[in-house]
């Protein structure tokens, strides 16, 4: 270090005054320019915070002005190459750490490399320009080979990027050059060029988060009234404080998805094309899909990574149309055994064709709970198949559905490392009490949630320590599509108990007791909880 009095400040630079010759050695004078590190890696900071605010604010403008259906924005488009590229057993740890906030681990985790990255870059430039100069166009290269390898990138697509390079090239070479003519006097060049980023970054997000034409067709959305009435849900909520509700509100529900920004479509423009391996390939729009008798379901979605007494689980009543009707109409080939369902950003998921045409209602879903589709949850239509884990089978913002077969082509996930096929194990939760925490000794309601859809559940068993399996009381079952509440009462006696809690279905077939992982076709295992009673 020099003498400096401010971590920011080089007094040999700034003011022009004698200074005391600095100590040699590793910590003494900065390199060629004579400039402190801190200031040198501020550059950097500021070159990279001006490339990735002008390249986000220009990709941003160009998907909100229709320019682009890719993903131009370059930390969209790496965020999204790398969620792609993510093995199966990176997905178990990034849920089972951050649940559904792993979106938000991950772009923490580029923010902390590309500070470091750019801050390097400013400490190179010190040493030599040209060096940093390179070093920040190879990070522009490597954004630009993100973009470039999206779903539905067209060739305009690296031009946020390019130019956000270019940006951050011009600034750091000003700065650099300005500093050897005679040090800070940039301080305010610096100030307004980070005032700028920041600006110009935010307006970007903005653009991305969709305003515009998205949220205003679904502002806009009428929903007709369905045909016949909504399923009673009459007894199924017990009264249980802590239970988690029948019905999760749209704003609870648990929300997965391969989504690095969440894709705004425009229901006006959206259409959906079945293709493949069909007599007639038929392209489906809002309008005609609205126009169709829409029936009303519960439905439980489970998340197949989650974990035995896991959250990614929700009910909810879906409004659609069967897809069974469209299938009907495109008229499947003999010999098609799946449906391979496409979202607007390339995410697949492959469903057995029986499960898209049977009696179980699969609907192509366009409301949740009575409102249309959260952009979260796939606005405007989404795929709900009772039975199945969402990520064979519940596919949001799907714009193709490809009649195929499973010897020719897989799903997102399979290639990852994930089963096929996915039916959803029959499994139960203990919702209260509440895990580790310590309750009062003497009649207690041990509750929770109990799911085998579209098998159902039959019966629920609690027990309490090495004890014998006791049964529980059921709450009523609208349909064996969605999960059932169950409830114990226990006389809860002082010292540490665990409980443990089974589910067996119609067919008899009692929850398997063998625990394994999520990956490759969801949890087993019994949920067992600990409690301290005083
Ligand atoms: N387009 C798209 N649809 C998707 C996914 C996805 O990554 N992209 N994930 C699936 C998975 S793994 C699950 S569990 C459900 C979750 O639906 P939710 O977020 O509405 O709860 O969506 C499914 N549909
Ligand atoms: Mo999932």
């Amino acid at each position: 270090m020099t003498t400096s009095t401010s971590p920011l400040r080089d007094p040999a630079a700034s003011s022009g005054e004698p200074v005391p010759p600095a100590p040699a050695g590793p910590t003494g004078p900065s390199g060629a320019s004579g400039r402190a590190w801190p200031l040198a890696a501020l550059d950097g900071l500021l070159a990279g915070g001006l490339a990735i605010a002008v390249a986000t604010f220009l990709g941003g403008a160009m998907s909100f002005l229709g320019i682009s259906t890719g993903t131009p924005a370059p930390i969209a488009a790496i965020g999204g190459a790398f969620i792609d590229r993510t093995p199966a057993w990176l997905k178990t740890f990034a849920i089972s750490t951050f649940g559904t906030n792993d979106k938000t681990a991950l772009l923490t985790g580029m923010g902390v490399v590309l500070v470091l990255l750019c801050a390097g870059i400013g400490l190179l430039a010190r040493r030599s320009l040209t060096s940093a100069l390179v070093g920040l166009a190879l990070i522009g290269a490597i954004g630009a080979l993100a973009v470039v390898s999206r779903p539905n990138a067209g060739a305009l697509d690296i031009l946020p990027t390019a130019l956000g390079a270019l940006a951050g090239i011009k600034l750091l070479q000003t700065v650099d050059q300005a500093r050897d003519r005679g040090g800070d006097g940039l301080s305010r060049r610096r100030v307004i060029a980070g005032a700028g980023a920041l600006v110009v970054g935010f307006f970007g997000t903005r653009f991305d988060s969709g305003a515009g034409q998205a949220t205003a067709s679904r502002a806009a959305t009428q929903l007709p009234k369905p045909t016949g009435p909504a399923p009673s849900t009459a007894g199924a909520q017990l009264d249980v404080a802590g239970i988690s509700p029948y019905v999760v509100k749209n704003d609870a529900f648990y929300r997965i998805d391969t989504a690095f920004v969440v894709p705004h479509l425009d229901a006006t423009t959206w259409k959906l094309k079945v293709v493949g391996e069909v007599e007639q390939e038929i392209t489906l729009d809002w309008a005609t899909l609205l126009s169709k008798p829409l029936m009303q379901k519960l439905v439980t979605l489970t998340c197949v990574s989650n974990e035995v007494g896991g959250n990614l689980i929700g009910n909810a009543l879906w409004t659609g149309w069967p897809v069974r009707e469209l299938l009907a109409m495109a008229r499947p080939k003999a010999g098609a055994d799946m449906v391979l369902s496409r979202s607007s950003d390339g995410f697949t998921a492959g469903t057995p064709l029986t499960a898209m045409t049977d009696d179980r209602d699969a609907l192509l879903a366009v409301a949740m709970n009575g409102e249309p589709l959260p952009f979260e949850h796939g606005f405007p239509v989404r795929l709900v198949v009772p039975g199945l884990y969402g990520y064979v089978s519940a596919t949001k913002w799907v714009t193709e559905l490809k009649v195929t077969r499973f010897a020719v082509d897989q799903g997102y996930w399979t290639p990852r490392g994930w089963s096929a096929l996915g039916p959803v194990k029959t499994s139960s939760r203990v919702d209260v009490p509440t895990d580790g925490t310590q309750i009062k000794a003497g009649t207690t309601a041990v509750a929770g949630v109990a799911w085998a859809q579209h098998r159902g559940i039959d019966k629920v068993e609690v027990q309490i320590d090495n004890g014998a399996w006791q049964v529980a009381t059921l709450a009523a079952e609208p349909t064996i599509d969605s999960w059932r509440q169950w409830v114990l009462t226990w006389e809860a006696t002082t010292g540490s108990h665990t409980i443990t809690v089974r589910a067996t279905d119609p067919s008899g077939a009692v929850q398997i007791s063998d625990p394994a992982p999520p990956d490759p076709n969801g949890a087993q295992g019994y949920h067992t909880i600990t409690v301290r009673v005083a």
